[in-house]
């Protein structure tokens, strides 16, 4: 005969395993997007030109794999964009390392990881996605793959960027800093007029890290997910609390399950502070969209403020924050 203990255990068990199971297979609710009405979103102060990049795509009917490429392309080209691409601080040893990776509405998905020499990540991480069997190409390997296609060996090491790692090597220390500039990774998602949704993020990752790091942006699911039958999310900050926690398949996960995208977003903000002791250290943001259209933004500090392009208007916004410090 079951003791009661075991028993107890075991309905417990089975209660959970349900929910579970319910969770896991839950349908994504059926959203409908307003055709014919594209919406961008990105993260930060140079998410602005990136959506107009963006816009010029979708405002002619174009996709969002397109949109979503041509935007980011401007922040990566920009050498006062010192956290992506060209102009990008360097690493502890004074290279310039560039983390990317894109999705489209089919679910493909390409990246590239510490890759150096290369101006557009954002491309090459598409190219992976299309032109190989693979997801993922880091290193030499990744910049081999670009050189081949065309791709143009290019210094990135801009004389602003030598001289902050000139200064920042007097004292050597690797602390995060909070909203640098008030510019960082670069992570956009798009809705174009037939409803499918991309998204893309690119990044120099953290100013001054240790040569070899590789942060969330380049990872399917921590610094970008996206999911046609749901919504697209994607992250900025430091980079490792969002992949402790896979922060932006979480937030299409909880898209999926019901929540809005800004609900969302905030339960991802507070699966960090509930797993990640020492999080007021750092600065995350997550942004998201679902297949109906609607947006949400939520961050840890104040400070973090994304674009949206909608309605023919682009705005930026201040996200609200977990900490009102
Ligand atoms: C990283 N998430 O490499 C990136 C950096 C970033 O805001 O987004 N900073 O960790």
């Amino acid at each position: 005969m079951l003791d009661r203990r075991k028993f107890i255990q075991g309905a417990a068990l089975a209660t959970a395993g349900i929910a579970l199971t319910k969770h896991v297979d839950a349908e994504a609710p059926k959203l409908k997007h307003l055709q014919g009405k594209p919406i961008v979103i990105s993260t930060w102060n140079h998410g602005m030109p990136a959506n107009e990049a963006a816009w010029e795509v979708l405002k002619k009917g174009g996709r969002a794999l397109d949109a979503v490429e041509a935007g980011v392309r401007v922040p990566e080209a920009d050498p006062n964009v010192m956290t992506v691409g060209y102009g990008g601080f360097p690493d502890r040893d004074g290279f310039v390392t560039l983390d990317a990776c894109i999705m489209d509405e089919k679910g493909n998905a390409g990246s590239v990881a510490f890759l150096q020499d290369i101006m557009h990540p954002i491309s090459v991480a598409r190219l992976v996605m299309e032109k190989t069997p693979h997801v993922m190409l880091v290193g030499d390997g990744a910049r081999q793959f670009a050189l081949a296609n065309g791709f143009k060996k290019e210094n990135l090491l801009t004389d602003k960027a030598r001289k902050a790692w000139e200064d920042w090597k007097k004292e050597s220390k690797y602390k995060p800093v909070i909203n640098i500039e008030n510019h960082d990774t670069i992570s956009l998602l798009a809705i174009d007029s037939k409803g499918d949704i991309s998204g893309a993020c690119t990044t120099s990752g953290a100013a001054f890290k240790m040569h070899g790091r590789v942060g969330d942006s380049p990872i399917i699911g921590a610094g970008l997910f996206c999911d046609n039958e749901v919504g697209g999310a994607a992250a900025t900050g430091q980079g490792e609390l969002v992949m402790k926690t896979l922060g932006s398949f979480l937030v299409v996960e909880l898209m999926r399950s019901g929540m809005s995208p800004q609900k969302a977003c905030e339960e991802a903000v507070m699966r960090i502070v509930k797993k990640i002791p020492n999080y007021k250290e750092s600065q995350i943001g997550y942004i998201a969209i679902n297949k109906a259209g609607e947006t949400g933004a939520y961050c840890l500090h104040p400070g973090f403020n994304y674009a949206l392009y909608k309605d023919d208007k682009n705005t930026l916004i201040d996200a609200k924050s977990f900490l009102k410090d």
